[in-house]
């Protein structure tokens, strides 16, 4: 497809959930796989793009000069802006104010501690990465109080459940789903999402 978004990326979860929020926001969008293997993320031409030489980094050439995201968040918040209500509720009030308590408690709770821990582990510092891994998991079960509503956020879908979702499918593996019944429930409605599966598989034909 040619549209005026790119998403270059990878199968990998900051990705996918940068490529969920376009999905669910309704924005069409081509995939540019940059295969992390054959290190294209660090080739001049798209540290120029990404200086930092990682993924996702959207560009929209829509507007002159293109805007160019680096973060899978600023482009979750680009997504809300371009489709208001989508993502989180358009009108200013205690519903929308919610979505962001809960999509920052994933971003910053859950999310950018398992960085941490995948760069402590990648450096053998694996005690310290166990500790933060634990971490992670018991913040993550947190989330089991926010679901007596049907999304982590109220009765609707939001950015919320985006964040929460792609961490929660890194560490499906490691969490005790049967002590866990409304994140399990809530889980199988979200991939379920054809948005979540339209998104999941953006990258799927670029194995990494
Ligand atoms: N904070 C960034 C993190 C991006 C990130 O760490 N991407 C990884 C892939 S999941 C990457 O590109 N790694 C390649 C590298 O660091 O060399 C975001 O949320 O977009």
């Amino acid at each position: 497809m040619n549209t005026a978004i790119e998403l270059y990326g990878a199968n990998t979860g900051n990705t996918l959930r940068a490529a969920i929020a376009l999905e669910e926001a309704g924005l069409p969008y081509t995939a540019r796989r940059i295969d992390l293997r054959a290190g294209e993320h660090r080739d001049p031409t798209f540290l120029a793009l990404n200086p930092a030489g990682k993924v996702p980094t959207l560009i929209d050439r829509s507007s002159t000069p293109a805007q160019v995201i680096n973060q899978s968040n600023a482009i979750i918040q680009y997504a809300d802006t371009q489709a208001p209500g989508r993502l989180s509720p358009a009108q200013p009030g205690p519903e929308r104010i919610k979505v962001f308590d809960r999509y920052f408690f994933f971003v910053t709770d859950v999310i950018a501690p398992s960085h941490a821990a995948f760069f402590l582990r990648q450096a053998g510092a694996n005690d310290a990465a166990a500790l933060i891994d634990r971490r992670v998991l018991e913040q993550f079960s947190l989330a089991e109080t926010f679901l007596a509503d049907e999304f982590m956020a109220g009765d609707r879908f939001s950015m919320a459940d985006i964040s929460a979702f792609t961490i929660a499918a890194s560490i499906r593996d490691r969490l005790d789903w049967t002590s866990l019944t409304h994140l399990s429930r809530w889980f199988d409605a979200i991939e379920a999402r054809p948005a979540v599966q339209r998104g999941l598989k953006a990258f799927q034909h670029f194995p990494e």
